[in-house]
């Protein structure tokens, strides 16, 4: 059993998030942590929204509202939209907690107790008219290179060259557009990652398990040197560094967002004293198991970055023992972009079709191994093959002729044969390999099993073709449609993890709790569960198909293959 320590990236405070944010974090976290509670593992799934540095900031400022306020509201829309995702995290919290900001202070103290943190003077590109330090990317200028005139200080997006913002021809603050810039002196802590980049390969090293993607990641930062890093910031909203001569300053957005992981996980505990032992969970936590699922820009943050946060504090926090990352999911080969409006937004998804039909999508086509592109293509012909005709299509002729010519109750009589038990044999083994898949994380994978898992009652029901055998053998028409209502029970309670309505609608046409564990080994007796005379429901369609005039308005309506390539 053991017990499972889940975390999804915490998604950024500021705006909705698009799809390519859910299928490289959250998303695939969940569909794992409702598999591991099904299987019988304690699982604590945890998530919160990653509320500070600049970005944060200027959109308050855009949106005319108090930073704190502006998080506030953000925070509740998005903790809207991922429940109505059933995204279901044990806490969703806010970076911007009390916990966190005394968290943050105390890994702060401990390094610096323990030797790892350093003061440097650093040169900082200052806005008179807009009283701030400006970060590299908020200074625009043109590049001295392509002569593109809106090129950011850290890296010019027409000739992607990397810059520094003293390359800048004109540079200017890309808040209020002022040219009044002066470079002044200031003050910050350096986290000193150099000293344990030893420590850090032994650790990666020994992860033989990892996925390439993300030990190939981690190694390249390793290989190219560590740097120490600049863990302190000029802003207001933040965590405020406690140490004199810092009073202006906060920790910088990176170095308190991962250790949101565990404040959250105390937002948890503080929220309920039935958590009052959160701190087993992180703390000599060695029967924890701890995945981490994220996309691949944040695993070097991840693997290098919160580790010497947690190596350097000298104390027993849990480090991650896995990191699942992904790829990219770009829209129609180009990137999707919350700043350019580019992709389908988690909110535009559920105005169209339910959460069920981007679930299994997005985990049916997982950025795993590589990119890959999100066309409305691709997701009609997987909703309509997969979600309408294969399990859809069962699920309602076996309900529709079962409640035509026997009532709406599982039918007695007939006895199961070799039909069934090549049923039962097939069903154990697609099922087993589907969830050793979901315990390893291989989702494409899991997908193309419980398709598979779905494809056998179609088959089964075309073998045993009830609707002939009514006629001269009804009892064995019985037997196959009561085998069939079973398994609708089956099919709900393995789907669970990727499509939770659809499952807990199943469960309810045939009168059954929601899936609370995984089945048993015995499939024989798994699909001889609902007996002679239980009773059923017949529901409407279970999955409406995506049509060719679907295809044409959301197309036009998100931007088609055009719009969505990056711009030259
Ligand atoms: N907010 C970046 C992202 O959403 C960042 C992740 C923080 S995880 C501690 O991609
Ligand atoms: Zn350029």
């Amino acid at each position: 059993m053991g017990r499972h320590l889940v975390t999804s990236a915490l998604p950024y405070i500021n705006g909705v998030k698009h799809l390519g944010n859910l299928v490289g974090s959250m998303l695939p976290a969940d569909v794992y942590a409702r598999y591991l509670r099904l299987a019988g593992h304690e699982v604590l799934y945890i998530c919160a929204t990653d509320e500070h540095g600049t970005p944060a900031e200027l959109a308050a400022l855009e949106a005319g509202l108090d930073v704190a306020e502006y998080c506030r509201r953000q925070h509740q829309l998005q903790a809207e939209v991922y429940r109505r995702f059933d995204l279901s995290f044990d806490y969703f919290g806010r970076s911007s907690s009390p916990q966190n900001h005394e968290l943050t202070q105390h890994f702060a103290r401990r390094l610096a107790e323990q030797g790892f943190i350093e003061e440097r003077e650093v040169k900082q590109v200052y806005s008179v008219a807009d009283q701030r330090f400006l970060p590299d990317r908020y200074i625009v200028g043109t590049c001295p290179y392509c002569g593109y005139t809106a090129a950011r200080g850290d890296q010019c997006e027409n000739c992607t060259r990397l810059l520094d913002p003293t390359d800048l021809i004109q540079p200017r603050s890309a808040i209020s557009g002022s040219t009044e810039l002066e470079v002044r002196q200031s003050r910050h802590l350096y986290l000193l990652q150099s000293r344990l980049a030893g420590e850090l390969r032994a650790w990666i090293d020994s992860k033989r398990d990892w996925p390439v993607l993300v030990t190939s990641i981690a190694r390249k930062w390793l290989d190219e040197g560590l740097g120490d890093r600049g863990i302190t910031r000029d802003l207001q909203w933040g965590v405020p560094v406690d140490r004199p001569g810092f009073e202006e300053k906060v920790y910088y957005v990176w170095f308190d967002a991962p250790i949101e992981y565990i404040g959250a996980t105390k937002e948890w505990a503080d929220a309920d004293p039935a958590h009052r032992e959160w701190r087993a969970w992180w703390y000599d936590a060695h029967d924890v198991r701890y995945t981490q699922f994220m996309a691949k820009d944040n695993i070097p943050f991840h693997t290098i970055s919160f580790p010497s946060t947690i190596l350097g504090s000298r104390e027993p926090w849990k480090l991650v023992d896995y990191v699942k990352g992904f790829n990219w999911l770009n829209y129609y080969g180009g990137k999707f972009s919350t700043s350019r409006g580019v992709g389908v937004f988690m909110t535009d998804a559920l105005e169209l079709l339910p959460a069920d039909y981007w679930r299994w999508y997005l985990i049916a086509n997982a950025p795993e191994s590589d990119d890959v592109s999100f066309t409305w293509e691709l997701f009609a012909a997987t909703v309509n093959k997969d979600l309408a005709d294969t399990l859809g299509n069962f699920v309602n002729r076996t309900l529709t002729f079962t409640a035509r010519r026997f009532g709406e109750q599982v039918p007695a009589g007939g006895t199961p044969g070799p039909l069934e038990q090549d049923l039962a044999a097939a069903l154990a083994e697609a099922i087993g390999a589907y969830a050793e898949h979901l315990e390893r994380m291989e989702f494409r994978k899991a997908a193309n099993r419980l398709r598979e898992v779905w494809a056998l009652g179609n088959g089964y029901l075309e073998r045993a073709s009830p609707w002939t055998t009514i006629r001269e053998d009804p009892q064995q028409a019985a037997c196959t449609l009561r085998t069939a209502i079973n398994l609708i029970r089956v099919f709900a309670v393995v789907s669970a993890p990727i499509v939770p309505a659809t499952s807990r609608r199943l469960l309810g046409v045939v009168g059954q709790p929601d899936a609370a564990t995984w089945l048993s080994a015995d499939i024989t007796a798994e699909l001889a569960a609902l007996g002679p005379g239980h009773p059923f429901t017949v529901p409407g369609v279970l999955f409406g198909k995506v049509s060719d005039e679907h295809i044409a308005a959301w197309t036009e309506r998100f931007g088609g293959s055009e719009e969505a390539l990056p711009s030259a």
